[in-house]
């Protein structure tokens, strides 16, 4: 098929967005052969193809047109801008917060080291994978420091004498547990996100917006909940104004139940125990709370 007719996107091909971008495709309605070792798949139901890579290298394929669109990390891309010379990555655009991978670019030094503020790390050594992001951020705070690049294990650097602190991803923490340093500063919050370049020509712009338009039906169902209960209809108003965040309930009679109806709605906001007990102490009965798949407004 004609590859000016197609979308092609590039998600990691192992590690720890792997599984999640694939599962976010599959969500899509997007089918992909399943074969682990494969580099490149046509999808069967949509005008896709994915390559499967490196997440580092993301970027650069979509940056240099080989790829339109990518997921990756926020802290892969933001490393890259800064890093790199290639003026091609500064218009890559980051489109849409995928909201797995989530973790953030933290400075952590030793438990022992009673930590008053950044004050404490000028002159200091940190190490660290993340340079370009450090550097640029310690600059902005006016802290000068050494930076030890290390491409891997940077939390033994300070057991190894190698620095003070480093600077490093953290999601449960548990690996600065386990090597004595504790979490002190945040540099940067990070989560997946889509990117795409400049070059779609009208047809993959159109794509892109078909995938998009599906990518925020899951997010949009994701934050909803459908709620079904029965209600007296003189206490309508008040169950109505205790469903968060639902504007028009569907009000539906119930057959031979004369005082009572059947009140369905689309809840904005997350329905907790609270929100049902408030209703139940409001009349309403028969209360079910379901997930929703997908949903397109
Ligand atoms: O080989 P490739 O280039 O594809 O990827 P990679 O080996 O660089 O990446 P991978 O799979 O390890 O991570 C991919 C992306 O996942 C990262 O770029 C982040 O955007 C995101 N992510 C989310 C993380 C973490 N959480 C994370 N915890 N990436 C790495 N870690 C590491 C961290 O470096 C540290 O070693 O996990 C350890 C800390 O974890 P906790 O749970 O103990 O705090």
């Amino acid at each position: 098929m004609n590859n000016e007719l197609r979308l092609i996107l590039a998600i990691q091909k192992n590690g720890r967005l792997a599984d999640d971008s694939r599962v976010l495709l599959e969500r899509c309605g997007i089918d992909l052969l399943k074969s682990k070792d494969q580099l490149v798949c046509k999808a069967q139901n949509f005008p896709l193809d994915v390559y499967f890579v490196r997440v580092n290298d993301i970027p650069t394929f979509v940056a240099a047109k080989v790829c339109h669109i990518g997921i990756l990390g926020q802290n892969v891309l933001l490393d890259k801008q800064i890093n790199s010379s290639n003026s091609q990555l500064d218009s890559i655009e980051a489109i849409m917060k995928l909201g797995f991978g989530r973790c953030r670019l933290s400075i952590a030094v030793p438990n022992s080291h009673d930590y008053q503020g950044l004050s404490d790390l000028q002159g200091k050594r940190i190490a660290s994978s993340y340079r370009g992001i450090l550097s640029q951020y310690l600059g902005k705070r006016g802290v000068s420091a050494e930076i030890v690049s290390m491409q891997g294990a940077v939390e033994i650097a300070p057991r190894m004498g190698m620095a003070e602190a480093i600077c490093d991803l953290v999601s449960t923490g548990s690996t600065l547990a386990v090597n004595g340093l504790k979490e002190v500063e945040i540099v940067l919050e990070s989560q997946s996100i889509l990117i795409r370049n400049d070059t779609l020509n009208s047809v993959q712009e159109e794509l892109l917006d078909r995938l998009m338009l599906r990518l925020n039906g899951l997010q949009a169902a994701k934050t909803r909940k459908y709620i079904m209960l029965h209600c007296p209809i003189n206490k309508l108003e008040a169950i109505k104004a205790i469903l968060p965040g639902s504007e028009s309930p569907t009000i539906l009679a119930l057959q031979g139940l004369e005082n009572l109806v059947a009140v369905h709605a689309v809840c904005d906001e997350g329905v907790f125990w609270n929100t049902m007990e408030d209703l139940k102490a409001n009349g309403a009965s028969s209360i079910t709370v379901l997930p929703i798949e997908k949903m397109l407004d």
